[in-house]
């Protein structure tokens, strides 16, 4: 079971460089997302604490795509979560020992695994998993995968797999994803940044890809 609640299907990625930006862009926006997803630029470009002050206002999901040996992993989501993080995003191709290992030390917070990716590229070794690996992953007790809203096709087949998880879909707007079509093909979530945080009029926008 997610955490993660629906109301308007909007996670917002939050990849501006700058803490009191993001925390100016999370306050402009708080009504219209569920969520706030950031990611190593701007953790590294501001402290860690910015998780902290972010989770004040909406429930910040960390994209540190975690994929290293169990070990660190587990200090990598400890740390996340102490921080007041939501959930964290980790990579599948490292295997189903690192998987568990985020799951465990998440602390009953929201695990979301990156199954395939949005840019070109992405499905190059992401699209070979067999779908009994797809199925082992399922099975684990992650809340819910990343899939791409670049190939709707992939998340109507990743729907048939994870049946009763979330799927977050980034790649809307900026890399092409029409939102409408991908929430159809059966995502839970979009997850916009550059076409959403630039936006003249964010609410406007929101509506128009919906
Ligand atoms: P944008 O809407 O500006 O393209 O941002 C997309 C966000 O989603 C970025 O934070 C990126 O790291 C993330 N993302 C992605 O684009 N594709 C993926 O397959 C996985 C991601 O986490």
């Amino acid at each position: 079971m997610a955490n993660l609640e629906k109301k308007s299907s909007i996670i917002l990625a939050l990849d501006v460089l700058n803490s009191d930006k993001a925390i100016e862009i999370a306050n402009k926006l708080r009504d219209e997302i569920d969520a706030i997803k950031i990611n190593y630029p701007l953790v590294l470009n501001s402290s860690p604490e910015i998780v902290s002050e972010l989770s004040k206002i909406k429930p910040v999901i960390c994209d540190f795509k975690v994929a290293d040996i169990p070990y660190i992993n587990s200090l990598i989501t400890k740390r996340a979560i102490q921080l007041g993080a939501s959930g964290i995003i980790c990579h599948s191709f490292v295997g189903l020992d690192s998987l568990k290992s985020c799951i465990e030390n998440a602390n009953g917070k929201d695990v979301f695994v990156v199954v395939e990716m949005s840019h070109p590229g992405g499905n190059e070794n992401y699209g070979k998993f067999s779908e009994n690996y797809l199925k082992e992953i399922n099975g684990l007790g992650i809340s819910g995968i990343i899939a791409p809203a670049t190939r709707v096709d992939r998340i109507k087949y990743y729907r048939t797999i994870f049946k009763d998880k979330l799927i977050l879909s980034p790649g809307v707007g900026a890399q092409g994803g029409k939102g409408k079509e991908v929430l159809d093909s059966g995502a839970d979530f979009l997850i916009i940044g550059r076409s959403l945080y630039n936006s003249d009029d964010p609410k406007g926008y929101i509506k128009k890809i919906k």
